[in-house]
């Protein structure tokens, strides 16, 4: 299945026809979760592959067998891809692990009672779109991303694949209060502390490890081990549908290379939508690594 111009829409939210259906879209919101499910949630370019390989760690005591020899898409599969259910028969891992991008307003009601344990994974939106800028350019089942002021405001408008990182952001963590099968983890977390992200991840999934394991997911998770693994960096997928050539999947990976593309102008505009947007949500945001301890999501941008 090409189909690298086609485009669903769903629910008005835009998804690549590259890897869904309406059927598997509508499939998605009707799965039967299992309460012993583990179920990574996010916006794009969060952190998700990062956290698909801490838990694939975790799942195996720091081993990295599982997550050297089979791909994150076959050990942690997509709810929403039209070849989910086929994956999800064939994965190897003991507990079954799936992953979505889907926002809450959708998926919601299917987890409606479910005890699978959740991670929510969200990162500071000026490096989503940063990253998903970049990713547009090099996976040709995205549409072109043209300058990236023009993406920008399709991103503060939710106007992008996958719709809105704020409705994205907001469904999922207002959840957090009354659902406590639900941690959220942040990218700018797990970036500053691993060892202390891996630690709050293994808890949530009660599966504690020993000190020489969190060790051995915190060296087998690093950016520099992802980027060598190619059952994590993506370069199993061809080039026809991922361009190789333009772009590296295992980008930069760090907190605040937005510098390198916001101009003061294009700061002045994301900070008016975000602070209209953000107006009624009490998180905070890490914007830069020097900017630990700045931070509150109103003042420090
Ligand atoms: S996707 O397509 O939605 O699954 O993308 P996602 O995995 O959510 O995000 C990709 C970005 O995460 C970075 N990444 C990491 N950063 C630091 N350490 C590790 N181990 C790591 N693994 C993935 C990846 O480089 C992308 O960010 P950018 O800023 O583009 O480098």
């Amino acid at each position: 299945m090409a189909r690298l111009d086609v485009v669903e829409t769903f629910h008005g939210l835009m998804f690549s026809g590259h890897l869904h259906t309406q059927n598997s879209l509508e499939l998605a919101l009707k799965f039967p979760f299992q309460d012993t499910d583990i179920i990574i949630a996010s916006y794009p370019k969060s952190g998700t592959t990062w956290i698909q390989e801490i838990v694939t760690l975790i799942s195996n005591r720091g081993d990295p067998h599982m997550s050297q020899t089979v791909p994150n898409w076959t050990r942690a599969p997509w709810l929403e891809h039209y070849y989910f259910s086929v994956i999800l028969e064939a994965s190897p891992t003991k507990t079954r692990v799936i992953t979505t991008h889907l926002p809450h307003h959708l998926l919601g009601p299917a987890l409606q009672g479910s005890k699978a344990k959740i991670i929510y994974v969200s990162r500071n939106p000026k490096d989503v779109v940063v990253s998903f800028y970049h990713f547009h350019k090099m996976a040709n089942f995205l549409p072109e991303p043209g300058s990236f002021s023009e993406f920008l405001k399709r991103f503060l408008e939710g106007t992008l694949h996958y719709g809105s990182w704020f409705d994205h952001i907001k469904g999922w963590t207002s959840q957090t209060a009354t659902m406590n099968n639900l941690l959220h983890i942040t990218y700018e977390e797990m970036s500053m502390d691993i060892q202390g992200a891996i630690k709050r991840v293994s808890s949530h999934l009660q599966s504690p490890l020993l000190e020489d394991e969190v060790n051995n997911c915190v060296k087998n998770c690093s950016f520099s081990s992802m980027l060598d693994n190619k059952m994590a960096n993506y370069t199993l997928v061809t080039e026809d549908i991922m361009d190789h050539n333009k772009g590296s999947f295992m980008r930069k990976g760090k907190i605040g290379d937005w510098k390198n593309m916001f101009t003061e102008e294009l700061n002045q505009y994301f900070k008016s939508v975000f602070d209209s947007k953000m107006e009624d949500c009490i998180l905070e945001f890490v914007w830069d690594e020097q900017d630990k301890d700045e931070t509150n999501a109103n003042e420090s941008h």
